[in-house]
């Protein structure tokens, strides 16, 4: 196998988008050679993991961070490409990590107010920057796939969810025991986590057979203008400090299929820590799609240094209590 060697420094700015950090990858990262970004990410997946690793687990990051490579877009009139990936692997879509991405491409001059395109792996999304720095996503497409699925859960005997796919794969469910609130984290990180192995394990998947790895629950708002509170398990086993960008375009394709959200209609979600997302969709024909809006704050521009000799530069990977 190839030995692959990291670079000394990598050129980085953070960010959050209400509460959920986002690491943008400037320079330093692996050549990923010509094609769709879907193709690179083939490439980053099979053969330069390791920067991936470095950059997002500790020492230099933590399991809560998403990180966004910045790539050259196929179409030079496009503002990026991006690759999108956390401590367990990479995302497809990432809806508060393409409002990070936004500011940070705002912070550094290289977009300003207005319409922008930005290159994902799964598809081209468009994004409007107003002069408050807030941002707009137009999401890819979104669909519930699955209505009203059962799945049986030890300890907690029969559960209901919906699958539907907002750019990555979510189970929502609306009935659960729980108090969707900080001080109950850890029964809701190990309930969300449990109806994602029951789901594998029992063949629930998305279309073509994909995993379902993002898991959301919802309750009533807890800010009487919200629409609605949701918590949503990541694939990496941390809960999204943000309302998800991408959980938030699944709800509402599946509002829409039950016909309670009409095109247009606003949806305010509001997240584990309060912070909302602004949510609306448009239909094209049979079509969904979802439109997110947010803001994100750029929280540090700096390099990460990885010293000959140091024995974790290729990062500590954890997952699921595992060193991997
Ligand atoms: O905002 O789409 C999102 C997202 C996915 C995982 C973490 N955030």
């Amino acid at each position: 196998m190839q030995k692959i060697t990291l670079p000394y420094r990598i050129e980085i700015v953070d960010s959050h988008t209400a509460g959920e950090p986002t690491r943008c990858v400037l320079s330093g990262g692996p050549h990923l050679g010509a094609g769709s970004i879907a193709e690179r990410l083939e490439r980053l997946r099979a053969h330069y993991d390791v920067y991936r690793r470095a950059i997002l687990c500790e020492p230099r990051g933590s399991e809560v961070l998403v990180g966004a490579l910045l790539l050259e877009p196929v179409d030079p009139t496009a503002a990026a490409g991006v690759i999108f990936f956390n401590n367990a692997g990479y995302l497809g879509m990432c809806g508060h990590g393409t409002i990070g991405v936004a500011a940070t491409l705002a912070y550094l001059g290289r977009i300003g107010a207005g319409k922008h395109r930005i290159e994902t792996p799964v598809g081209e999304v468009a994004i409007e920057l107003d002069e408050k720095n807030e941002v707009t996503v137009a999401n890819v497409e979104a669909y519930r796939y699955r209505a009203h699925v059962q799945v049986e859960l030890p300890g907690h005997g029969t559960i209901y969810g919906d699958v539907a796919w907002g750019g990555n794969w979510f189970f929502l469910i609306e009935k659960h025991p729980f108090r969707l609130s900080l001080d109950h984290e850890d029964e809701l990180t190990e309930f969300t986590w449990q109806v994602r192995k029951a789901l594998a394990a029992n063949g629930v998947t998305g279309a073509n057979g994909a995993e379902i790895d993002h898991i959301e629950l919802f309750t009533a708002a807890h800010d009487p203008a919200n629409d609605s509170r949701n918590y949503v398990l990541c694939p990496g086993k941390e809960y999204d400090r943000s309302p998800c960008g991408t959980g938030t375009s699944a709800k509402m394709a599946c509002l829409v299929a039950d016909g309670k959200l009409a095109p247009g209609q606003l949806w305010r979600q509001e997240g584990i820590l309060d912070s909302v997302l602004t949510g609306r969709v448009e239909r094209d024909g049979d079509r969904i799609l979802p439109f997110i809006t947010g803001s994100a704050y750029v929280t540090a521009e700096a390099s990460l240094i990885f010293e000959a000799g140091d024995p974790f530069r290729g990062g500590i990977a954890q997952h699921n209590g595992k060193v991997l």
